[in-house]
C-alpha cells in the first residue's frame, strides 16, 4: 500500500453538478445506476483522463453522452476507472451491481438486520457506485430509491421526497432531490420496515422543519430523549452561532451494526444505535448525556462540515475540531460546566496524551496516510477541538464568534483548508497566528516546565516556563508553539492574590502567552508562601510539570478560584501518594497511604464546597491509564495494586464518610437525567464504591439493595459492576445470571453486561472473555459487541490483558486477524492497545511485538497494515 501525500494535493480533473442515482434495492444484488452531469475543471486540459473511483462493483455498463462505451474504450485497475479522453463537458452513465448483504466492512450499502443503510465517510460512496469520490467534488443529487413494498415499507434518502409510486411485482419508489450541493461522504441511503417518530421545529426566522426519527417498532420506546436533545440542539446553535437549518425535514435513523457513533449525512442522520436509543431503564447518566453530546455533534455539522466541507481528507479536523468544540460548548451550557471540562480534558490527558507519545501519533492535520480510515482519532478530534478552544479563548468569545460568522458565510457551499478558518479568525482579531498554526502541523504533546523562584527583599515572584515537544516518528526537531497558560496566585491564606507585572494590574486570574522556548514573568507586590495555580481550565493541551508540595496541591485544593485545578491538584496529590505506594509495591514492602491524602478527602466528605458534580470527580482517584502515562516505565501490576491499596485505606478510614454521603444522596423523585439527579447519583454512588472496596459485607448488603431496588439504570450498572467485581461470587455470579436473563432481548444492555464482565480485576476475566465470545448474543460482525467485550478487556482490565504469559495479547491479536478480514476499520481500532509497547518491561514488550510480527504474516487490509507497520517501526 502506497501513501497519500498533502502536498500532491489537485483539483478533480472533472466535477460533477448533477448527481441523478437509481437503487433498485435487493439485499444480494442491488442494481445502481448513476447519471453524472461532468464538466472538465479550468485548472486542466483536454489530455487529463477522467478518473473514477470504484470498490467491489460489478460495472455492467458505461456510456458517455448516450454512447456505451466498448470494453477497449477505458480500464479498471487498483480500484480506479479511466477514461482517457473526454469532452468538456458531458453525461456519464453508469450501471453496476452490489452486494450489501455480504458487506461486513460496514462501508458503502449494507444491511444491518432487516434496514439497508449507508456509511459514507470518508470513502465509501465509491462501493456504491463509480465516482469522483472526494469531498472537494460537490453535486446536487436526486435519488431514486426502489424497493419491495412488504419488507422495505420506508424508503430514505437525503433532502425532500418529491415524488412516490407503485411499481409492478409489489415493488414502489420514492424519488428524494437535496437541493444543497455536496460531497459524495454525505451521501445516505436508508430502507426498510421502521417507525417513526415526528416532532416539528421552529426556526428563528419563523420556518417550520419537520423532525423525524426512525427505529424498529421494539425501540419506539428509547427514542424521546434523543428527540429532545435535538431540539435543544438546533435553539442553541441558532443562540450561540447564529445557525439555522437549512431544509425542511430532518431525519435521524437508529441502526444497529455502524462502525462509528453517527453520521452527520445532510437531512438523514444515520445512528449507531448505542449512540441514540435512551430509556431510564436500559440506559446510564452517562449514555444519556453521550447521546445528547452526539446528537448536537451531527446536527452543528450541518453547518460546520456539510454547508462548509473540507477540501481534502487532510483538513478532518477542520470540521471535527470545530464541530467537537461546538458539541463541547453546547453539553457545558446545558449540564456541569466544571465537570464536563474535566470529563474532556481527562480524555485528553489519559488517552489522546499517549495516542500522541505512541507510534501512530500524528498532526492534527496529518500530512500523509495510507488509509484515511485510521485517522478518526482522538488527536484530530479532541486534540482539534483543544486548538478551536485556545483560538476562542485567545481571541474572546465576541471576536471568536465575528470570525465563525465571517467563515460561514465566506465559504459557505465550498471545501476548504484548515487555513481558511484561521485566516478568518486572524482576519477579524487582527492576532498574528502563523506561529499558531503549528499546532496543526507539529504531532506529540508539548511538555511545559514551570519553575517559580520568590524574592523576599523585592517581593517579588518569578515563574519561569519552558517548552519543549518531543520528537515523534517522521519529525525530529519541533518549534515552539504559542501556548496560552492560564494562571493566578494565591497567598497564604488562600486569597487570590491582584498580579501585577510591570507596574500593570492584571486581575487575580490572567492568560501568559508562552511563545519561547524559555520564558520568564516577574509579578509584584507577592507576598511569602503564594501558590501559583497554572494552566487553569486546562488552557492549552500540554503536560505540566511544577514541583508543587504536597501542602500546595491541598492548598489549592482547598482554596483555587479555578474548579478544574482544584480537581488536578487533588488528582496530582493523589498521584504522589500512589506513586509511593507503587514503590513499596516494588520492593514487596507494605504499601501505607499518606495521611494527607486521608485529610485531605475528608475534609472533602464533610464540608464540601465544591457542587456535587464537582465532588464525585474529585473522589475519583487518578484512572490506572493516567498513572501509567505519567510513568517512564509503565509497572502495570504495581500501578494496579497500588490503586487498589489506595482506594481500599480510604475507604478503611472514610467509612462513616462515605457512608452519611451515601445516604444523603438518595434520591426519591422519578428518574430524570437532569445535571442536578446525575450529580447526586454519581456522587452516590462513588460512595458507595469505597464502601465495597472496604470489605464489609454490610456494604455488599448495600450494593445488593441498590441492585434490587432497581430505580434506574444507573443505579443498578454502578451496584451490578461492584458485586461482579467482588470477591463474593455468591452475590456477584447471581446477579450477572439475572441480568444477562432479564435482558437477553436488548442488545445495548448486553453490550453493558458483557463489558461489566469482562472488567473484573480477578484472573478469570481473560477466561470469561473467551467464553463470552461463544454467548449466542455475542457477534464478531457487529461493531458494538466488540468494542463491548474486546474493548473493554483491552482498554479497560490493563492488568489482566497484559497478563504476563501473553494470553491476553494471543487474544487480541486472534480477533485483529479475523476482523481484518471482515471489518478492517474496526480491526485496525481494535489493535491500538497491542501497539503501546514502548513502555512496558522487555518480557511484555517481546510478548506484543510477537503477536504484532504475527498479524503482520497475514494477508492485511491497508488499515491494518499501515498501524502494525508504525508499531513494529
Ligand atoms: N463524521 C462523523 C462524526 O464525527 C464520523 N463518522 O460525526
Ligand atoms: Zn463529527
Amino acid at each position: 500500500p502506497q501513501a497519500i501525500y498533502l502536498s500532491d494535493y489537485r483539483p478533480p480533473a472533472y466535477t460533477v453538478d448533477k448527481t441523478e442515482l437509481t437503487f433498485d434495492l435487493d439485499p444480494a444484488a442491488t442494481r445502481v445506476r448513476a447519471r453524472l452531469h461532468m464538466q472538465r475543471h479550468p485548472e486542466h486540459d483536454a489530455q487529463s483522463a477522467l478518473t473514477l473511483y470504484g470498490h467491489g462493483l460489478t460495472t455492467e455498463r458505461i456510456a458517455i453522452d448516450g454512447q456505451t462505451l466498448l470494453e477497449s474504450e477505458y480500464r479498471i485497475e487498483d480500484e480506479q476507472l479511466v477514461i482517457d479522453r473526454v469532452p468538456a463537458a458531458f453525461v456519464l452513465d453508469t450501471e453496476v451491481v452490489i452486494d450489501p448483504s455480504n458487506n461486513t466492512a460496514l462501508e458503502g450499502l449494507y444491511v444491518s438486520g432487516p434496514i439497508f443503510c449507508t456509511q459514507c465517510e470518508p470513502e465509501g460512496f465509491r462501493r456504491i457506485t463509480w465516482y469522483p469520490d472526494r469531498p472537494d467534488v460537490m453535486a446536487v443529487f436526486t435519488t431514486t430509491v426502489i424497493g419491495d413494498q412488504q419488507s422495505q415499507p420506508v424508503l430514505l434518502s437525503n433532502g425532500n421526497p418529491t415524488e412516490r409510486g407503485e411499481l409492478p411485482n409489489g415493488r414502489h419508489f420514492v424519488t428524494w432531490e437535496d437541493p444543497h450541493p455536496k460531497p459524495s461522504y454525505l451521501f445516505a441511503l436508508v430502507a426498510g420496515s421502521l417507525e417513526c417518530v415526528r416532532d416539528s421545529f421552529t426556526t428563528m426566522s419563523g420556518r417550520e422543519v419537520a423532525l423525524e426519527l426512525w427505529v424498529e417498532a421494539q425501540n419506539l420506546e428509547k427514542t424521546d430523549w434523543a428527540m429532545a436533545s435535538l431540539k435543544r440542539a438546533m435553539t442553541w446553535d441558532e443562540q450561540a452561532y447564529g445557525r439555522e437549518y437549512d431544509l425542511d425535514l430532518f431525519m435521524i435513523v437508529a441502526v444497529d451494526d455502524f462502525n462509528m457513533g453517527a453520521m452527520e449525512n445532510k437531512g438523514l442522520n444515520i445512528f449507531n444505535s448505542a449512540a441514540v436509543l435512551a430509556n431510564p431503564q436500559t440506559t446510564t447518566d452517562a449514555a444519556f448525556q453521550r447521546i445528547e453530546g452526539i446528537v448536537a455533534h451531527e446536527y452543528f455539522h450541518n453547518w460546520s462540515g456539510n454547508r462548509v466541507t473540507c477540501r481534502d481528507w487532510f483538513q478532518l479536523a477542520l470540521k471535527e475540531g470545530f464541530t467537537v468544540f461546538r458539541d463541547q460548548s453546547f453539553s457545558s451550557d446545558i449540564n456541569s460546566a466544571p465537570v464536563k471540562r474535566i470529563e474532556d480534558a481527562a480524555l485528553m490527558r489519559t488517552l489522546q496524551f499517549a495516542e500522541d507519545a505512541g507510534p501512530t501519533a500524528h498532526p492534527v492535520r496529518p500530512d500523509h496516510f495510507i488509509e484515511i480510515s485510521n485517522f478518526y482519532t482522538l488527536t484530530i478530534y479532541e486534540k482539534g477541538a483543544e486548538i478551536v478552544r485556545m483560538l476562542s479563548n485567545l481571541l474572546g468569545e465576541e471576536t471568536f464568534r465575528r470570525g465563525s460568522d465571517l467563515y460561514f458565510e465566506r465559504f459557505d457551499g465550498q471545501a476548504v483548508r484548515v487555513e481558511d478558518f484561521v485566516d478568518v479568525m486572524a482576519e477579524v482579531s487582527g492576532e498574528d497566528l502563523t506561529q499558531f498554526m503549528r499546532w496543526y502541523a507539529q504531532a506529540g504533546t508539548p511538555q511545559l516546565t514551570a519553575r517559580s523562584d520568590y524574592s523576599d527583599e523585592q517581593r517579588q515572584l518569578t515563574l519561569t516556563v519552558t517548552q519543549q515537544t518531543p520528537p515523534t516518528l517522521g519529525q525530529e526537531d519541533k518549534q515552539p508553539l504559542h501556548v496560552p497558560v492560564r494562571m493566578g496566585l494565591l497567598s497564604a491564606e488562600g486569597q487570590p492574590i491582584e498580579l501585577v507585572i510591570n507596574g500593570e494590574a492584571l486581575g487575580t486570574d490572567t492568560v501568559l502567552h508562552l511563545r519561547e522556548a524559555e520564558q520568564r514573568w516577574v509579578f509584584d507586590n507577592v507576598d511569602e508562601g503564594a501558590v501559583p495555580s497554572l494552566l487553569r481550565g486546562f488552557s492549552a493541551p500540554v503536560r505540566l510539570d511544577y514541583p508543587w508540595s504536597r501542602d500546595e496541591l491541598s492548598h489549592l485544593m482547598r482554596f483555587d478560584e479555578d474548579g478544574f485545578n482544584r480537581w488536578d491538584a487533588t488528582q496530582r496529590l493523589a498521584l504522589i501518594a500512589i506513586e509511593e505506594m507503587m514503590v513499596a509495591h516494588q520492593r514487596g514492602e507494605l504499601m501505607a497511604l499518606d495521611a494527607r491524602l486521608i485529610e485531605a478527602f475528608r475534609h472533602l466528605l464533610r464540608e464540601p464546597t465544591d457542587d456535587k458534580a464537582v465532588l464525585a470527580e474529585m473522589l475519583r482517584l487518578p484512572s490506572e491509564a493516567w498513572i501509567a502515562e505519567q510513568q517512564s516505565r509503565v509497572d502495570i501490576d504495581a500501578i494496579h495494586g497500588a490503586r487498589r491499596a489506595a482506594i481500599e485505606q480510604l475507604a478503611d478510614n472514610l467509612f462513616a464518610e462515605f457512608e452519611s454521603v451515601y445516604h444523603a444522596n438518595q434520591q426519591t423523585d422519578a428518574y430524570a437525567p437532569t445535571p442536578e439527579q446525575i450529580a447526586s447519583r454519581s456522587l452516590k454512588n462513588v460512595a458507595l464504591s469505597y464502601l465495597v472496596a472496604n470489605g464489609e459485607p454490610e456494604a455488599l448488603n448495600m450494593a445488593r439493595a441498590q441492585y434490587e431496588a432497581d430505580h434506574n439504570m444507573t443505579d443498578v450498572r454502578a451496584a451490578l459492576t461492584l458485586l461482579a467485581h467482588s470477591d463474593r461470587a455468591d452475590l456477584g455470579d447471581p446477579a450477572i445470571r439475572a441480568f444477562g436473563e432479564r435482558w437477553a432481548h436488548d442488545s445495548l444492555v448486553m453490550d453493558q453486561w458483557f463489558a461489566t464482565q469482562v472488567t473484573r480485576p480477578q484472573a478469570d476475566a481473560l477466561e470469561r472473555v473467551r467464553f463470552l465470545m461463544q454467548h449466542p448474543a455475542f457477534s464478531i460482525k457487529n461493531p458494538n459487541r466488540v468494542r463491548a467485550l474486546i474493548g473493554a478487556f483491552t482498554q479497560q482490565n490493563r492488568v489482566n490483558f497484559h497478563r504476563l504469559d501473553g494470553e491476553g495479547y494471543r487474544l487480541l491479536a486472534d480477533v485483529v486477524i479475523e476482523l481484518n478480514r471482515l471489518n478492517p476499520e474496526i480491526a485496525a481500532r481494535m489493535i491500538v492497545p497491542l501497539t503501546r509497547y514502548h513502555r512496558l518491561d522487555e518480557q511484555r514488550q517481546k510478548l506484543m511485538r510477537g503477536e504484532l510480527e504475527r498479524i503482520r504474516g497475514e494477508k492485511l487490509s491497508r488499515n491494518v497494515y499501515e498501524v502494525v507497520e508504525k508499531a513494529l517501526a
